[in-house]
């Protein structure tokens, strides 16, 4: 029943019930374009295009549940004086313990350790040795807020940091490698956490992956797009690198069935920041920010 004290607000796409449940605690929340309010609702992973922006005129503010914003066509927004907003910080630290438990279950082999034990092999054989992890080397491919919390807790774990970005950081105390060739020949776990977009799209080719070569890890916690994902699966499957750790795909959720075959791989549902901290942080700056559009007080519009 629409309440006509609340202003309306669209959802984009399908959003999670927790925050379906909070925005219908302050709006009225619709999915229908027909008479298209100014406040709208979008993911990371849905995005925001030119297309959904015409045929909106009305919209003026549209919050992102998500960091991400390869997906969110910024300049249109910004052309049509339409406010965007995200949700970084809040998800950093858990992307980052998600990346390292990705990385402990591949190279640890600790999903494979619970399916053994599961599927009763135990009583009749054991299990071959996994990787040490302590004294390695973590190459992090991106060095943002997120990059630099995974390093903190590989060196944390006693491993050696690298890593690889556009940029230079000398004030972090990490080694930079310009050539992410060079970085993934060096490392024994590569890890990505750069943003999806054009500019990184199919970064970690097959070029690439030979680098890391027949001992090393891949860990994916940042976009399937980054990832050349055929030479990934070949890799995979011949032995060109030792396993993945995947928490995102090229297609999702109706990722590649060859990634399901596989045992030195551990899959995940892009799952990353989905803890109950986390999800309640982001709901919480999505209504801040929201609020402040509607009350003109200042809020990160990443369009502006
Ligand atoms: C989100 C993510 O859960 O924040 C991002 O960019 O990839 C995830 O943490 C997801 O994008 C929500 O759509």
């Amino acid at each position: 029943m629409p309440d006509a004290t609340r202003e309306r607000l669209l959802l984009l796409c399908p959003v999670p019930a927790d925050l379906r449940a909070a925005l219908s605690g302050r709006y009225d929340v619709t999915e229908d374009r027909a008479d298209p309010p100014r406040l709208a609702v979008t993911t990371s992973m849905k995005g925001l295009d030119a297309a959904t922006l015409d045929a909106l005129p009305a919209l003026r503010m549209v919050a992102c549940q998500g960091v991400g914003l390869d997906r969110i066509d910024l300049p249109a927004a910004r052309a049509r004086g339409v406010a965007v907003s995200h949700t970084p910080d809040v998800l950093t630290e858990d992307v980052a313990d998600f990346a390292i438990a990705l990385m402990y279950a591949v190279v640890r082999r600790t999903g494979e350790a619970d399916r053994f034990v599961r599927a009763g092999r135990w009583s009749r054989e054991r299990m071959t040795p996994g990787t040490r992890l302590h004294g390695k080397t973590c190459g992090i491919v991106g060095m943002g807020r997120i990059g630099q919390a995974i390093a903190r807790r590989a060196a944390g774990i006693g491993m050696v940091v690298a890593w690889n970005g556009p940029n230079p950081k000398p004030a972090l105390p990490y080694a930079y490698e310009p050539d992410l060739r060079r970085l993934a020949e060096v490392s024994d776990v590569l890890i990505l956490a750069m943003p999806g977009g054009p500019e990184t799209t199919g970064m970690v080719d097959g070029a690439v992956l030979s680098a890391l070569g027949s001992r090393g890890f891949l860990v994916n916690i940042a976009r399937g797009s980054v990832v050349d994902e055929a030479a990934l699966l070949q890799a995979l499957e011949t032995g060109g690198i030792a396993g993945a750790g995947l928490d995102v795909f090229a297609t999702e959720p109706g990722l590649d069935p060859r990634f399901v075959a596989l045992e030195n791989v551990a899959l995940a549902p892009h799952y990353a920041s989905v803890t109950h901290e986390t999800r309640q942080a982001m709901i919480a700056r999505m209504l801040d920010d929201l609020d402040a559009f509607a009350k003109g007080r200042p809020f990160l519009n990443v369009a502006a």
